[in-house]
């Protein structure tokens, strides 16, 4: 059985643990406290070096990081993998763009201005800029959903579950989504897609990393 590391309310924790459920795989999640240091500390750095969740470790025990990454085995052979080479192409070209393009901007701006502000007195103008690049990235994606019922065309997958990580919380980034119609009209439906689970579920039935792990 899979075993995914996660930490509350990350959007990329998110993406592994939406593919997880609505492909109805058994798995249990550990939850890994990033605001109580846990992801630094040696105990979590003995099991992933980079210091960093989601990490899923594999029914043969072995890791593996980068949440995009974990979309391609765990859907490996499902209805949610892109079919043809050109799709296979475009899924990784977005979800690319969504790692340089988009979380990068949208998950420290929600994170020092909406989960922790306390952490972002004085980071104002940082917070003001990844607001203006994750804007950037925003329209483009809005270009692109204009057209395109999902990332792909006309069937959800992996690819959507990897924007859909980070986008879905960009107003609590501080970033006024309705300037992205296509992008809202494209998360409505990606909420209607069966075993959709909100965010807000990812560590509902979690035990906690460090009751199980020595410092
Ligand atoms: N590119 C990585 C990003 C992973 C990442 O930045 N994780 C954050 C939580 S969302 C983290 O573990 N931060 C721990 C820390 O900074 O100590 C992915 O997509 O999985």
């Amino acid at each position: 059985m899979y075993v995914l590391y996660a930490t509350r309310g990350s959007g990329n924790c998110f993406k592994p643990f939406l593919t997880l459920c609505q492909l109805s795989i058994s798995f249990s999640v550990l939850e890994v406290d990033v605001l109580k240091g846990e992801t630094r500390g040696d105990a979590f750095r003995r099991i992933n070096p980079a210091g960093a969740v989601p990490y899923l470790m594999t029914t043969q025990g072995v890791g593996l990081g980068e949440s995009n990454a974990m979309l391609w085995l765990i859907a490996d052979g499902s209805s949610l993998m892109p079919q043809t080479a050109l799709e296979r192409a475009k899924s990784l070209q977005w979800m690319f763009f969504e790692q340089s393009k988009l979380e990068p901007h949208i998950s420290p701006a929600r994170f020092l201005g909406h989960i922790a502000p306390h952490l972002g007195k004085g980071r104002e103008a940082d917070i003001a800029a990844w607001r203006e690049k994750a804007r950037a990235g925003l329209a483009t994606l809005d270009a692109h959903l204009a057209g395109n019922a999902f990332m792909l065309g006309d069937r959800y997958g992996i690819t959507d579950i990897a924007l859909y990580g980070y986008v879905h919380v960009g107003d609590e980034a501080g970033i006024a989504m309705q300037d992205f119609p296509s992008v809202c009209s494209w998360m409505e439906r990606v909420r209607e897609q069966p075993g959709y689970v909100p965010l807000s579920e990812l560590c509902s039935t979690a035990k906690p990393f460090a009751a199980g792990h020595a410092a």
